[in-house]
C-alpha cells in the first residue's frame, strides 16, 4: 500500500511537471493527427497522444474540468460521502431477504439519501483538463429487470445531479418486464412528480434480457450519445464532459468510465484499484478479465489522466455515438439475455475502425451484486445461454486459429445449433472488417501473455475410476484453497469437466490441476508456459504425474490421491467425452 502511494506521488509530480510545459505539446499532437493521412485519428503512427485539449495550469470554474453540481449538500446522514453503513441486530432477518431477492442489501441501501455524496476519487490532475463546451447531448439509458428501488432511483438521481443540464437530453428507462409491486405506478408517479419531463420510462411487453432491451433503449433515445448505465450506480464528480469529449473528438469512440466499487452490503463507495490503469481482456473461454495497461499503450500518452486504449470493457457502462452504434447494426439480436455482448461490441468497434477508450478521468461506481438474483426466463437452450452468446461472437468475429482456443477451453459447446449469424457475417464483409489477428496484434497483444495459445486437448469430458462412478470434482475448491476430489457425476459439465492437453496440463475453466507434495491434487493458476507435469495413457486410462512418477488413485470415499503407479482398477482414471 505504502508503495501504491509513493507511485501516486510521484505520478502525480511528474503530471504537474509535464502540465508546465503547457499546451505546446498538445498542439502538436492535434497536428499530428491532422496530417495523418488515413485519418485514423486513434492510430497515430508515431506513436505520440492525440489529446484535443492537454491540461492547463490554471483551474478553470464550470464544466472546464470541475463541473460542480448543485443539489450536492455537504450532509452527514447515512453514507453520505460514500460512507459505509450497517445493519443492526434486528433488521438483520429482513437484510438477509433483500440480499436474496435482489444481491444487495437494500435495507442499508434505503438509509442513504437518493442523492448522498459521494467521494472525489478522480486523480488530481483531471482537474486541470480543459474540455471544449460544445460537445453533443447524452440520453442516459438504464434497462432494468426487478432492480431494488433505492439503489434504482439513486442511480436516476446521481445522473441528473451530476450532469451539467445543457448536455443531458434525457434519461431513457426501459423496464425489461418487471413484477416488483414497486416498480409499477409508484414509480411512475415519482419520476413525473421528481423529474417531469427528463426521465422517461418505457416497459417491455416480455422478458427481453438486458442486450435486447439495451437496444430498444437506444431506439428510443434522441440525444447524440447514447450512454448506457447498470441500474445500481452512482456518478462522480464530472463523469459526462470527459466522456463526451472524446465522442466530439472522433466520433467511432467508445468512451468507458472508470467504474468504482460500491459494497453490495454497506454501499461503501471505494476507488478501483490504485494509480496503476487497466484495461478489459478476456481468457479463451471468454471470462472478462482487467489487467495493467501495457507499457506499449502507456508510453503514447504524455498525461497519467489521459484516455487510453482498451480492447473491451465490462459492458454495463459506456458511451458511444448513437447513430454510430446503429451503424455498426447494435447488438447482434441473436444474443440472448446477458453475457457475451461487451464482446460483440468490442470486437466490431475495433475490427470494423473505430476505437474503445476508457476515461480515467469519467469515474462512475457500480454496485456489484452478492449474487445474480434473476433467472433467465423460459429459453429453450441445452448448453448455458452465456455460452451461447460467445459462440456466436466466435463464429464471426474471431478467425479459425483463435476459434480453437475457444474450443479448446470449451469442449462441450463444439457444434452445438448457433442459429443464423448470416447477417453478422454480410456486415463484416461488406465493412471490409479486420481479422482478429490484427485485431490480437495490435489491441488485445498483453492477452497472449497472460493467457497463452492453448495447446489442443487429447483428452476432456468427466473423469472417474474405471471401477468406480464418482466423478473428479473441483469441490468448490478455489486457487490456494483445499483438495479437490470425486463425487457424484452430474453431467453438467462445469466443475466436472477436465481436460488434458498434449503439453501436460490438466485444466478445468480457466484453472489448471496440480499436486501439493505429490499427494493430494489443488485448483491452481494454469502456468503462462503452456506446460504440465501430467500424462495421460490412453491405453491404461492412468494419469500420471511425471515429476512425481505417481498415478491419481481414488479412494472410494471421494478422495484423489497420488500413489505409485499400478494396474489397479481404482487407479485406472479415464476420461469419458459426455456432452451435456
Ligand atoms: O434480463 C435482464 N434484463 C435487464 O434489464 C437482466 C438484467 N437487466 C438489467 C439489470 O437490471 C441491470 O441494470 O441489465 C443491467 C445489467 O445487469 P446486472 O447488473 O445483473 O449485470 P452485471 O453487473 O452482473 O454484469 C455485467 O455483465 C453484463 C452482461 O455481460 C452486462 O454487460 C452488465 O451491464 C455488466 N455490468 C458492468 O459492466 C458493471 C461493471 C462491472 C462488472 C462486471
Ligand atoms: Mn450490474
Amino acid at each position: 500500500k505504502e508503495d501504491s502511494v509513493q507511485e501516486l506521488k510521484k505520478r502525480w509530480k511528474l503530471a504537474k511537471d509535464k502540465q508546465k510545459r503547457g499546451n505546446v505539446e498538445a498542439d502538436k499532437n492535434i497536428k499530428n493527427v491532422v496530417d495523418n493521412p488515413m485519418g485514423v485519428k486513434h492510430d497515430n503512427k508515431q506513436g505520440v497522444a492525440a489529446p484535443t485539449h492537454g491540461p492547463e495550469q490554471v483551474l478553470k470554474p464550470g464544466i472546464l474540468g470541475n463541473f460542480e453540481p448543485k443539489n450536492y449538500p455537504n450532509r452527514n446522514g447515512p453514507g453520505e460521502n460514500g460512507k459505509s453503513v450497517h445493519t443492526s441486530l434486528g433488521e438483520k432477518a429482513q437484510a438477509e431477504k433483500a440480499k436474496k431477492t435482489y444481491g444487495f442489501n437494500m435495507v442499508n441501501s434505503d438509509k442513504i439519501a437518493l442523492n448522498r455524496t459521494v467521494p472525489d476519487t478522480r486523480h488530481e490532475e483531471c482537474k486541470y483538463w480543459h474540455y471544449p463546451e460544445d460537445l453533443p447531448t447524452a440520453s442516459v439509458i438504464l434497462v432494468f429487470h426487478n432492480e431494488g428501488w433505492s439503489t434504482l432511483l439513486r442511480t436516476v438521481h446521481s445522473v441528473i445531479n451530476m450532469s451539467p443540464p445543457q448536455f443531458l437530453k434525457e434519461v431513457v428507462m426501459v423496464d425489461d418486464f418487471s413484477d416488483k409491486e414497486h416498480l409499477k405506478d409508484k414509480l411512475e408517479t415519482y419520476l413525473k412528480k421528481e423529474f417531469k419531463g427528463l426521465v422517461k420510462l418505457y416497459r417491455n411487453k416480455e422478458r427481453m434480457g438486458l442486450i435486447g432491451t439495451r437496444t430498444r433503449g437506444a431506439e428510443l433515445s434522441t440525444g447524440d450519445v447514447i450512454i448506457f448505465l447498470d441500474a445500481h450506480c452512482e456518478c462522480n464528480k464530472n463523469w459526462l464532459v470527459p466522456l463526451l469529449a472524446r465522442i466530439k473528438y472522433d466520433r467511432r469512440i467508445m468512451a468507458v468510465p472508470t467504474i468504482d466499487g460500491i459494497d453490495w452490503d454497506n454501499f461503501k463507495y471505494h476507488p478501483v484499484y490504485g494509480p496503476t490503469h487497466h484495461r478489459g481482456i478476456f481468457e479463451w473461454g471468454f471470462l472478462y478479465k482487467e489487467s495493467a495497461v501495457p507499457e506499449r499503450e502507456l508510453r503514447t500518452h504524455q498525461h497519467h489522466s489521459a484516455p487510453y486504449k482498451s480492447p473491451t470493457h465490462a459492458g454495463g457502462l459506456f458511451a458511444m455515438d448513437r447513430k454510430y452504434f446503429f451503424e455498426l447494426g447494435a447488438y447482434d439480436e441473436g444474443l440472448k439475455i446477458w453475457g457475451g455482448e461487451n464482446f460483440e461490441l468490442s470486437f466490431k468497434i475495433w475490427q470494423c475502425g473505430g476505437s474503445i477508450e476508457w476515461v480515467p478521468c469519467s469515474r462512475v461506481g457500480h454496485v456489484y451484486r452478492n449474487h445474480m438474483p434473476y433467472g433467465f426466463g423460459k429459453i429453450d437452450v441445452k448448453i448455458p445461454v452465456i455460452l451461447l452468446n460467445y459462440m456466436r461472437v466466435v463464429e464471426v468475429w474471431l478467425d479459425e486459429e483463435h476459434k480453437e482456443y475457444f474450443y479448446t477451453r470449451e469442449p462441450s459447446v463444439r457444434g452445438y445449433p448457433i442459429g443464423d449469424v448470416s447477417k453478422q457475417l454480410k456486415f463484416k464483409k461488406d465493412n471490409k472488417c479486420k481479422d482478429f489477428k490484427w485485431f490480437m496484434d495490435n489491441v488485445a497483444y498483453e492477452v497472449y501473455d497472460r493467457f497463452p495459445r492453448l495447446p489442443p486437448n487429447k483428452a476432456w469430458g468427466e473423469v472417474k475410476e474405471k471401477s468406480g462412478s464418482k466423478c473428479w470434482d473441483t469441490m468448490g475448491q478455489q486457487v490456494g484453497g483445499g483438495a479437490i476430489g470425486a463425487s457424484y457425476c452430474h453431467h453438467f459439465g462445469g466443475s466436472q469437466l477436465f481436460r488434458i492437453n498434449t503439453k501436460g496440463q490438466i485444466g478445468v475453466g480457466e484453472r489448471c490441476i496440480e499436486s501439493r507434495n505429490g499427494n493430494t491434487l489443488h485448483v491452481s493458476f494454469c502456468d503462462v508456459q503452456p506446460t504440465g507435469p501430467w500424462e495421460f495413457d490412453e491405453l491404461s486410462g492412468r494419469i500420471r504425474h511425471t515429476d512425481h512418477d505417481k498415478c491419481v488413485e481414488s479412494g472410494g470415499d471421494g478422495q484423489l490421491t497420488l500413489q505409485p503407479c499400478s494396474s489397479n482398477n481404482n487407479q485406472q482414471q479415464f476420461v469419458v467425452n459426455e456432452v451435456y
